[in-house]
């Protein structure tokens, strides 16, 4: 029998572009879908350049207004990987057309965008799915795993570090994501994000923070994105920096647990080093996204003698998602997060349930968000408000 097919149409084609596109036609190939992804067509509004986006990536067409895209009906899905600022429009104008969604993160620039898509999404009844892309690494799977089995015990502490550095040279370009109309914030938004989902997933809901921002370099040259993270000068004149350059916050859980996390962009060296080290009263264990496949382990009834951190590889059968490539040991890399996420996407587009991280979860992410830049702002400590019903903040 022919496989059901689900017809995609993505909004921008730049670096998550890409990502998502390689994802949409790698996942039949690698995992047993319950329908395929079409390719069928991309908006932007370069027609150049998005006509030679759509002949590389394989989509069938493209169209110049997005609003036009979501006004096709041989489209179900519209996939949002613009800058932030277009994100809230365009998620709820897809929904009131009655199509799923897929959106880069943060879901939005602020917590009232966040209520309002998320309205838009539960009136609608469409699925709906939100990038936080890290979670569908199979050593963080397995991390999950190992906390819910009881393996690490009561947990104590989170320490998440997310360190970039790719806008440390003072002349690299005012860029969209260094204005905070249009990315919402900086290192807190665009990476710190990232840490956030990560602590939700694996120990549960925030519930105050403490946080500091700074940013260093205040006035940059004009200039735009030029693919990847990499950018160009446009001009001789100057802007200004609205956003943080990096940021710290102290956080405590629900659960009693508590956690320390660094984002920053400042960090010389560091290219996508997103680690984090969780530590618990039965183990602890360590992850670092440039070492991604592998994860350090310690448990404390380990022979005595013989204790202490191991790696493992996270590339056996048994390890999340990893048993549909490759034999033990050969490894995957970024690109494989995302065809897990569109793989769960696609799954519960067919069963008409909503996978996670889901626009629920991006609202709260986006409530964690504000919380940290109030405390920043007012120096104090900030409770993380409830903006869902209370049954759905636990
Ligand atoms: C740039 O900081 C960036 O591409 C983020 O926007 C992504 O979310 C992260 O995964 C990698 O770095």
């Amino acid at each position: 029998m022919e496989k059901k097919e689900i017809r995609i149409g993505m909004i921008g084609y730049q670096f998550m572009g890409k990502a998502h596109s390689h994802a949409y036609r790698d996942v039949p190939f690698f995992f047993d879908t319950k329908a395929k992804p079409v390719l069928k067509a991309i908006a932007g509004r370069n027609e150049e350049a998005l006509k030679e986006a759509a002949e590389k990536m394989g989509w069938e067409s493209y169209e110049t207004d997005w609003k036009k895209l979501i006004e096709r009906d041989d489209i179900d899905v519209i996939d949002i990987v613009t800058p932030n600022d277009s994100h809230a429009e365009i998620a709820i104008a897809a929904a009131e057309a009655g199509k799923h969604i897929i959106i880069e993160k943060p879901l939005a620039l602020n917590v009232e965008e966040a209520k309002r898509m998320y309205d838009a999404v539960k009136r609608n009844n469409v699925i709906h799915m939100v990038c936080y892309t890290y979670r569908f690494v199979p050593a963080v799977q397995y991390v999950k795993q190992l906390i819910d089995g009881g393996r690490l015990g009561r947990i104590y502490h989170f320490r998440a570090n997310y360190l970039q550095d790719f806008i440390m040279d003072p002349n690299f370009p005012l860029i969209w994501r260094l204005k905070k109309e249009i990315a919402g914030s900086g290192s807190l938004g665009d990476i710190g994000a990232h840490s956030i989902d990560l602590a939700r997933y694996l120990l549960g809901e925030l519930e105050e923070v403490s946080a500091m921002t700074e940013t260093f370099i205040k006035e940059r040259p004009v200039g735009e994105m030029t693919g990847g993270l990499r950018a160009r000068t446009s001009s001789n004149e100057m802007g200004k920096v609205t956003v943080d350059d990096a940021v710290a916050f102290l956080a405590r859980f629900k659960s009693g647990a508590i956690g320390t996390f660094e984002a920053t962009r400042f960090a010389g060296g560091n290219r996508n080093k997103n680690k984090f080290e969780i530590n618990g009263e039965k183990g602890s264990v360590r992850w670092d996204m440039e070492n991604m496949n592998n994860l350090d382990v310690y448990f404390a009834d380990d022979e005595e003698g013989m204790q202490g951190f191991r790696t493992i590889n996270c590339t056996e059968e048994l390890h999340p998602y990893a048993g549909a490539y490759w034999s033990a040991g050969h490894i995957i890399g970024y690109e494989h997060t995302f065809i897990h996420l569109i793989y769960e996407f696609i799954n519960g587009v067919v069963e008409n349930r909503n996978p996670v991280p889901n626009f629920e979860d991006g609202l709260k992410n986006q409530a964690v968000l504000a919380a940290i830049e109030k405390s920043a702002e007012d120096k104090s400590w900030e409770h993380i408000p409830s903006y869902l019903p209370e049954s759905l903040m636990n």
